[in-house]
């Protein structure tokens, strides 16, 4: 099994400002957690992030065949992203959205996600752990796929 991790704009600067809301670990801390938990459950996962939203949109097209699931902090563009909204149904490669906070309870720009409904599921709000709670799902989708 695969899972591909895909991480958006700015999420290259955690750890380093917005601690209250976005922790103290950095995407680099998050890789290797994640890392941790793959060798425990015997999964390979690639691990990438961008601050361009072509280059999601073409990682995405190319997972179809190579990868069993996709996780992804879409960050910003998750607001705003028809493109990536587009990538995501057309491939086919079940998905799940992650977020670090709880966009439900900011602001209102962030309540909206244009690839929530093209996504097998939403974890929103549980920190680094979102990135875990993702890969659970990624699996347990991938089971029912
Ligand atoms: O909570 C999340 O994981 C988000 O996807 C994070 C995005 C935000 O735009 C989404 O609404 C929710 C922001 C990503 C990184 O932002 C940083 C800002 C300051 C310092 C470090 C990272």
């Amino acid at each position: 099994m695969k899972v591909l991790f895909l991480n958006g704009p700015n999420l290259n600067l955690l750890g380093t400002r917005e601690p209250e809301v976005y922790g103290r670990l950095t995407l680099v801390d998050i890789e290797a957690m994640v890392r941790t938990r793959a060798i425990d459950l015997k999964v390979e996962i690639a691990f990438r992030q961008s601050n361009s939203e072509g280059e999601l949109v073409s990682w995405i097209q190319e997972a179809r065949g190579q990868f069993n699931s996709i996780v992804i902090n879409a960050a910003a563009y998750t607001h705003t992203s028809i493109a990536l909204r587009d990538a995501i149904s057309a491939v086919g490669v079940p998905t799940i959205e992650i977020h670090l906070s709880n966009i439900h309870a900011r602001e209102e720009f962030r309540h909206t996600s244009l690839i929530a409904p093209v996504c097998r599921g939403q974890i929103s709000g549980f920190g680094v752990k979102s990135y875990l709670l993702g890969f659970e799902a990624a699996i347990i989708v991938t089971e029912t796929h």
